[in-house]
């Protein structure tokens, strides 16, 4: 029997790895997109141009009643539950819509499924995030968070984030439900949209390699964070999922690096070496010739931050047998040489 699974905001950076990853195991795939879109609607054909093996289904995590008949037609053995707000920045300004997505909406899919009648059959995977630690208590400094650490979420996201983490197993815990939830740590790479800070910096990057730029500006330079590559942690995701148990896991390198190491290895794969001036508001970077490539601005402070992630996989090293494969360099040096690619191709 082929296994069908169902992946809601398949259109995002990890649906789109995860739905190749699936595609790949032989499964039917089956992706959710929201929004007024016919087969003829350009962001539709970009999406199956990309994933020519995708069913995609239309269904707003708003809508109980569109997730209820997809789930109801495809009868999937499998829903991974990624659509979301996902920017923690966007959040601060559209914490209602945040709390209806990114909470009300894992709520909707776990409703979706029992009113299928298929609490039995399904499981499911909730895109559970770091952003629920948040920092305050930061109990294990040197080992990271693991799953008993303290939750503290420092943004209508992270809140909103925590709701999905424990709907999700309350629904395991009260009707038996094969619902996990993936705590996963930061994870970026080539399809990572150019919000999050990492893409941001590889863009600018390219941009400047190619004269199209001088300078970029960023925010808090000192918030560090524990980045992996999401190619990477869509396999521990799919392996959450085939345990004997439903249970909870942490998806890590294990290793922490600020906003700045990331600028500092970028700007070398283009041969600049940044040297930083000046402090808080002011600081600079400039390049060994003194031109300024990266300024402040506080714009991009947030309410409240998150100084620093550093997970502790061990649980899923152990259980899973998953660990990544890419070293944080190798991720910061894929991201520049794509984004070098996409600006000399186009
Ligand atoms: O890239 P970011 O926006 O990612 P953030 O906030 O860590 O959230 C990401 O990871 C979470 C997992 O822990 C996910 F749940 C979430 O959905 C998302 O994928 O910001 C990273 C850090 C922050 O501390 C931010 O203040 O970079 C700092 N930063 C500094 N300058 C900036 C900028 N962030 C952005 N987006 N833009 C800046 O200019």
């Amino acid at each position: 029997m082929i296994k069908k699974a169902l992946i809601t905001g398949v259109a995002g950076q990890d649906g789109r790895h995860l739905a190749k990853l699936l595609d790949k195991k032989g499964y039917q795939v089956f992706g959710t997109l929201r929004g007024q879109l016919e087969a003829s609607h350009p962001r539709y054909q970009g999406v199956q141009r990309d994933m020519p093996f995708l069913k995609i289904m239309i269904a707003d995590s708003l809508d109980l009643s569109a997730l209820t008949r997809a789930v109801k037609e495809i009868k999937p053995d499998e829903v991974y539950n990624l659509a979301a707000i996902s920017h923690v920045g966007y959040s601060f300004h559209n914490p209602l819509l945040t709390a209806d997505v990114t909470a009300k909406g894992v709520l909707n899919i776990l409703e979706a499924i029992r009113l299928a009648g298929l609490q039995d059959k399904t499981r499911f995977y909730q895109a559970s995030t770091s952003e629920m630690f948040g920092g305050l208590e930061y109990n294990r400094p040197d080992q990271g968070y693991d799953e008993s650490a303290a939750f503290h979420p420092r943004s209508p996201y992270g809140v909103a984030k925590l709701y999905g983490y424990w709907i999700t197993r309350n629904y395991r815990e009260s009707y038996g439900m094969y619902a996990t939830n993936g705590i996963l740590f930061n994870h970026e790479g080539e399809n990572r949209g150019p919000e999050f800070v990492t893409r941001k910096i590889s863009l600018a990057v390219a941009r400047i390699k190619a004269g199209d730029q001088e300078y970029l500006e960023l925010g808090n330079l000192d918030a560090k964070r524990d980045w992996g590559y999401a190619g990477d942690y869509v396999e521990g995701m799919w392996r959450i999922l085939q345990q004997d148990q439903p249970e909870d896991y942490v998806l890590a390198t294990g290793e922490t690096h600020s906003v700045r190491d990331f600028c500092n290895l970028a700007f070398q794969v283009i041969g600049l070496t940044i040297t930083w001036k000046g402090e808080g508001e002011d600081e600079v970077g400039l390049d060994q010739d003194g031109i300024m490539r990266i300024k402040i601005n506080s714009e991009y402070y947030r309410p409240a931050e998150v100084d620093l992630l550093l997970g502790d996989p061990s649980k899923a090293e152990q259980k899973l047998g998953w660990s990544r494969h890419t070293s944080f360099g190798d991720l910061v040096k894929l991201m520049v040489d794509k984004d070098l690619e996409r600006l000399s191709a186009s």
